[in-house]
C-alpha cells in the first residue's frame, strides 16, 4: 500500500485528465466511491470523468457529483482523451467492460480496490483486502493526501462503507470502518437520511420480483444450502430491471442453518450466479471454479452456454462437494 500511495499521488499530482471506471454493473461501494474520487479531482482543478457502460442504479441519483459520470454510448472513444485511468473496486481490468477502452487510451493506471482476488495490476497499485470498502481506501488516500472532505464527499464514502458491509452487520465492519463512518459523519453525512434513501425507497416492481423468487426457494444438503432462481419469464412478468434482483440472496442467506446461498438469474449473455456465504466457506473461490471471483462471504460467475437447471445442477454439485470437504464446518455455530 504505501509503494502504492507514492506512485498514486505522483501520478495523481502530476496529471490533469482523469477516467474512473467501475465494474459492471456497479454497485453502492463503486458509485459511492467513483463520485468520492471525481468530487475530490475536481477540487484540485483536475478534469475527471466516470465512464461506465452501465447506468448507475436509481436508487443512489440523490448523491452529488453525477454530472461527472457518462455511459460508454455517449461518448465517442476517437476523440475522448486522458492521462490516467483509475480502476475502482475492479479485482482486473475487464471487469469494467466495455469501458476498458477508454482506459487504455490513458498512459498510467491506477488500481484502488479491496477484493482479495484482485491481480494487482496497473502502475500504482492501492490494494488492501482488509478494507471494507474501496471507499474506505479512497477515505485513507484523502487523507494522506490532504483532500479536505466536505459533506458531498462524505456522503458518497458514507454510501459505499454503508453498502458494502450490508450496514455494519457484514464481518468486514472493522473498527476502521466504523471510524471512518463516525468521521464521515462529523463530516456531513446524514445517517438516518441515507439508509432511507437507500434502503426504503424501493421500487415495487423489485418486491413483486422477490415475491416470485421465492417460490423457487429450495434447500439442499440438510439445511445447508439454500438457492433461488430469477427466470426471465419472472423478469417480464413483474416489469422488473436487473436492478431489482439486487439484495435477494439475502433472504435464502437469512435461513437459520444455511452455510451456502445461491442465486440463479436468467440473462442474455448467461446465467449469473450468486454466492453468499457463512463462516469457513469460501465463496470466491467456489466462484473461481466457474470463472468468477469475489470476496470469502459474497461472490459471483457467469456461466455461459448452458441453461439455467443445467448451471443449477453443476453448481450444487460443487457447492455440496466444497461442504463435504470442509472439515470446519462441523464446528458449532
Ligand atoms: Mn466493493
Amino acid at each position: 500500500m504505501k509503494e502504492g500511495l507514492a506512485r498514486a499521488r505522483e501520478l495523481i499530482l502530476s496529471h490533469r485528465r482523469f477516467v474512473i471506471l467501475e465494474h459492471e454493473k456497479p454497485d453502492g461501494d463503486c458509485v459511492g466511491s467513483s463520485l468520492a474520487l471525481a468530487l475530490a479531482l475536481e477540487k484540485w482543478g483536475k478534469q475527471a470523468l466516470i465512464v461506465s457502460d452501465d447506468p448507475h442504479p436509481v436508487i443512489y441519483d440523490f448523491l452529488p457529483g453525477q454530472e461527472h459520470f457518462t455511459r460508454t454510448g455517449y461518448l465517442g472513444l476517437a476523440d475522448f482523451h486522458a492521462d490516467v485511468a483509475i480502476f475502482l473496486d475492479c479485482g482486473e481490468p475487464e471487469r469494467c467492460g466495455r469501458a476498458l477502452p477508454f482506459a487504455q487510451k490513458a498512459k498510467y493506471w491506477v488500481n484502488i480496490d479491496h477484493h482479495v482476488s484482485n491481480t494487482k495490476f496497473g502502475d500504482a497499485v492501492l490494494v488492501d483486502p482488509s478494507a471494507a470498502a474501496t471507499g474506505e481506501i479512497l477515505w485513507y488516500l484523502f487523507g494522506e493526501l490532504g483532500v479536505n472532505i466536505d459533506a458531498r464527499i462524505a456522503v458518497c464514502l458514507y454510501v459505499a462503507v454503508l453498502t458494502d458491509t450490508g450496514s455494519f452487520r457484514y464481518e468486514n465492519t472493522t473498527p476502521r470502518a466504523l471510524r471512518m463512518a463516525a468521521d464521515l459523519i462529523e463530516k456531513g453525512a446524514r445517517p438516518q437520511e441515507i439508509s432511507e434513501l437507500v434502503y426504503e425507497a424501493k421500487p415495487l416492481s423489485s418486491v413483486m420480483l422477490l415475491g416470485e423468487a421465492l417460490q423457487t426457494l429450495e434447500i439442499h444438503a440438510g439445511g445447508k444450502i439454500a438457492c433461488v432462481s430469477v427466470t426471465r419469464e419472472m423478469m417480464k412478468k413483474v416489469a422488473a430491471t436487473s436492478e431489482d434482483t439486487e439484495g435477494i440472496i439475502t433472504y435464502p442467506r437469512s435461513i437459520q442453518g444455511v452455510m451456502v446461498a445461491v442465486q440463479f438469474r436468467e440473462a442474455d449473455e448467461g446465467v449469473h450466479v450468486s454466492f453468499r456465504t457463512r463462516r469457513a466457506v469460501d465463496a470466491s473461490r467456489i466462484a473461481e471454479t466457474f470463472g468468477g471471483g469475489g470476496h470469502p462471504r459474497a461472490a459471483g460467475a457467469l456461466i455461459k452456454g448452458k441453461t439455467l437447471p443445467e448451471v443449477k445442477t453443476l453448481v450444487l454439485e460443487e457447492v455440496r462437494r466444497v461442504l463435504e470437504q470442509n472439515p470446519d464446518l462441523v464446528v458449532k455455530a
